[in-house]
């Protein structure tokens, strides 16, 4: 049995818009309105993918959930002309970022030796808050290996959970027993906190994780734009690549994972060299960083990473230095980026065998051509602000997503 980290990308939806529905996400406000390119976005993330297959990394995909949600509408009583948001909501294709879907703990993590998934609630934003049910198939389906995995249902309402974006995990390596460090928010200026303490403490809980920390985020974060811990930090084995102003005691923070986990590296970069504000705009820490085979640690960033000097001058520092992360990659995921989701929301990370998960949620070369062909032939060339809520658009994307499940043998899922 070979446990590996298998990162599972959320494939763009056909109705990928961008109606600025989540208030702190200044990208998702500030393209509020604009013309989306569902079909652009789409192979954008499949080339994402491929790129890390390129990479020697194991890779799985999830499926664009039922896009409109009819059912949510009518239990909401949604009036098109008095209710444009909720309209909207039922139309996003948010569940692309998954690291949003589950918040997961490694078998080598939890008392009883397999991986735990909790479907997130994600109840701060209306539109993301229908997520879950679908989300949760999906996990049964992919996971269903009760040997090895353990799917639970989403934490409770009130408690905000958003998932993975929220959580970090140190290990020597990822198959072995690791550190989950748990970020929650507590207030946020302007802006919901939306991933509460008590919902960290419920997952971490119920997955029995044994070595477990929970920091609180920095409200200035927070009021800056960074709605997810990840904006502002991400860490992969031994290494922490963080914003100086990421959580509400940096100092501490680093202690206290040091404590627990002594090997510790953090890659702090400060606010001089890059300003709160352009790590948002860049969405630098929103990089996947990775062990490919080879060894070298690798930043995965967004193409916006090198529009932005500070930033790109900053990456180039860090290459000439002789820290731990070797190799910087830079993906154009653009469309995915207006609506404030870079590389690292569109994965979710889970350290299994992959040989224990379902394979038709793995991907190859040849399963990526498939995806690609019906993308390119289902996927609407874009998508107007006015355009959403038409009937005709809606039965374009419901035959799009069809057209994909049936490629992929996975017409089951509703
Ligand atoms: O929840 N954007 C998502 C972006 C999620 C990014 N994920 C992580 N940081 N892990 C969100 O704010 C915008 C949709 C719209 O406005 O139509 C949106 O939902």
């Amino acid at each position: 049995m070979s446990v590996v980290e298998i990162n599972f990308d959320g494939i763009v939806g056909p109705s990928h818009n961008y109606a600025g529905l989540s208030l702190g996400n200044l990208a998702a406000t500030k393209n509020a309105g604009d013309v989306s390119h569902p079909r652009a976005a789409a192979l954008q993330g499949v080339a994402k993918m491929r790129r890390n297959m390129a990479m020697g990394l194991a890779q799985g995909f999830f499926l664009p959930l039922p896009r409109p949600n009819a059912a949510w509408l009518d239990a909401l009583s949604a009036n098109e002309a008095t209710d444009p948001a909720l309209i909207a909501g039922a139309w996003s294709a948010s569940s692309m970022w998954t690291a949003n879907a589950a918040t997961v703990s490694p078998a080598a993590d939890t008392a009883d030796g397999r991986c735990h998934l909790t479907v997130a609630n994600l109840v701060t934003m209306p539109h993301r808050s229908q997520e879950w049910p679908d989300t949760l198939a999906q996990l049964r389906l992919a996971f269903a290996n009760t040997a090895h995995f353990a799917v639970h249902e989403p934490v409770p309402p009130c408690f905000g959970d958003e998932g993975a974006a929220n959580h970090m995990r140190f290990a020597s390596q990822h198959g072995e027993a690791g550190l989950e460090v748990f970020v929650y928010g507590r207030s946020g200026g302007p802006f919901p906190a939306r991933q509460h303490e008590q919902a960290s403490r419920i997952v971490a809980r119920r997955h029995g994780v044994e070595h477990s920390l929970f920091i609180e985020q920095n409200p200035e974060a927070i009021a800056a734009g960074a709605f997810h811990n990840d904006v502002v930090a991400v860490a992969n084995e031994h290494v922490l690549f963080t914003h100086a102003q990421a959580f509400v005691d940096p100092q501490g923070t680093y202690d206290a994972i040091r404590e627990r986990f002594a090997g510790v590296e953090v890659v702090e970069v400060p606010s001089e060299a890059v300003s709160l504000a352009d790590a948002v705009g860049s969405y630098l820490f929103n990089a996947q960083l990775i062990t490919p085979p080879d060894g070298a640690m690798t930043l995965v960033v967004p193409e916006e990473c090198r529009d932005n000097d500070a930033v790109w001058n900053w990456l180039q520092t860090m290459q000439e230095g002789h820290g731990p992360i070797r190799r910087v990659e830079v993906v154009d995921v653009r469309q995915s980026m207006a609506n404030g989701g870079g590389p690292a929301c569109l994965r979710l990370r889970v350290v299994a065998d992959p040989l224990a998960v379902d394979p038709r949620f793995v991907l190859d070369s040849e399963k990526a051509d498939r995806i690609e062909a019906v993308i390119e032939q289902w996927w609407p060339e874009k998508i107007a602000a006015a355009d959403v809520g038409d009937d005709r658009l809606a039965d374009t994307v419901q035959t799009a997503r069809a057209k994909l499940l049936e490629a992929l043998e996975l017409s089951g899922l509703l």
